[in-house]
């Protein structure tokens, strides 16, 4: 597999980095990870593709976010908030706004320079231990430390884990939320799965890490972004109170078989069957004739191409919003990236949603190619045309 987010130009295909995408699954702690892994440098840098305040979804749900934060846990006379993975700031820049003390942690020097200019106090690094330790002369510990989808992109999360112990309250919360591997498992999403997530969490295996660092998860909740994600809520042991809810989802964990390798064996079958409904699906439209078109340069995309075999000759472009993706070609499969515009400029015959995680905000503003025709190619959480 190449480099999700290596969006690239034609001059840089014979030096294209691809590595060997392997999952394995521990027996013991019940976590889910890649083997080989990528180094970070090659992922995050000055150039990096994703900025995280592209969907209109997410950007709600993140103001929400910082909302719950302000209401229920900044109770201290002058509190302060540490956000890891911070992006462009779609969720400090509320805190921010608020006047509240703050920090991001942002290694990706484009996306934390789009967060300075919203006045988000951004550090551009990598978190670990030694860093936490600089944060806390500086700053002093932090009643919240957030990571929204970042905490599976640390390979060291025991120094990550370590700095939190270091940085945190002893009445903060870490609250931080990745893609859930039960939905992985259950929808076989199995396009979330690429270099920049080296792990896969399930309560058990989250619980297993915060155990060896004195922390605990004292709450979870579900959340329906990202294709079905986990928030948790974690703690220095003993502090807060353990919610009911932690029990009940590591029953149910259990009876998922989310640590049984069956359950792994199965999501394999389910993913090969997958790749053959869409190769099918899209070798008989190219037949037909049809112009496929995707729908959103995501990460998951190079999965899906790369692993699916999917060229040119079946998706002539992707539309993508992101200026940083437009002109260049995808990640192995070089399909190229255009901008949003010339999808609605000439409509194909069907969207092929790789943004599928958005499809709500995305159906609802693409009336107009469905009512001239379109149809929409879905693979999760199986193959099929939406008409
Ligand atoms: O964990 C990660 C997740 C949360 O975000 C990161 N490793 C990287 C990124 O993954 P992704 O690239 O799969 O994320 P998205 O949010 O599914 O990407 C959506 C893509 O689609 C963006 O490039 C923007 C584009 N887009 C579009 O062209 N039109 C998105 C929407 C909503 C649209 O209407």
């Amino acid at each position: 597999m190449p480099i999700a987010n290596g969006f690239l130009s034609p001059s840089q295909f014979a030096d294209e980095y691809f590595f060997e995408l392997q999952v394995a699954f521990c027996h013991e702690c019940g976590m889910v990870q890649l083997v080989e892994q990528v180094p970070p440098e090659k992922m995050f840098h000055e150039n990096y593709a994703f900025f995280s305040s592209t969907s209109a979804g997410m950007a709600i749900h993140f103001k929400e976010l910082a909302d719950l934060i302000m209401r229920d846990y900044l109770k201290s006379s002058d509190p302060f908030v540490v956000e890891i993975g911070s992006n462009d700031g779609i969720t400090l820049q509320h805190i921010a706004g608020a006047g509240l003390r703050h920090l991001g942690i942002e290694p990706s020097l484009n996306v934390a320079q789009a967060a300075m200019d919203k006045g988000v106090q951004t550090l551009c690094n990598f978190f670990d231990e030694d860093l936490s330790r600089e944060i806390l002369s500086e700053h002093g510990q932090a009643d919240v430390f957030l990571g929204s989808n970042v905490m599976c992109h640390i390979p060291d999360l025991p120094s990550v884990f370590a700095g939190i112990k270091i940085l945190l309250k002893p009445n903060g919360v870490l609250i931080f939320e990745d893609p859930y591997l039960g939905d992985i498992v259950e929808k076989t999403s199995y396009d979330q799965i690429y270099d920049e997530r080296v792990f896969y969490f399930a309560l058990k295996s989250i619980s297993h890490l915060g155990e060896q660092h004195g922390l605990e998860v004292v709450d979870l909740m579900p959340q329906g972004v990202h294709g079905g994600s986990m928030r948790y809520e974690v703690a220095h042991k003993g502090a807060r109170t353990v919610s009911a809810t932690v029990a009940r989802q590591l029953a149910k964990e259990e009876t998922l078989g989310l640590h049984k390798p069956d359950t792994y064996r199965r999501f394999r079958h389910n993913i090969e069957r997958s790749r053959d409904d869409l190769m099918g699906l899209l070798h008989d439209l190219s037949q037909q004739g049809k112009r496929v078109v995707g729908y959103g340069a995501t990460s998951k995309s190079t999965t899906v191409t790369n692993y699916c075999g999917i060229t040119p000759d079946l998706v002539e472009f992707i539309s993508d919003t992101t200026p940083i993706k437009q002109g260049k070609f995808s990640p192995g499969a070089h399909i190229p990236v255009r901008p949003y515009e010339e999808f609605v400029a000439d409509y194909p015959d069907f969207a092929l949603l790789f943004a599928w995680n958005h499809a709500a905000e995305i159906m609802a503003k693409e009336e107009n190619f469905r009512r001239a025709g379109g149809q929409w190619l879905v693979y999760v959480p199986r193959v099929k045309v939406l008409k």
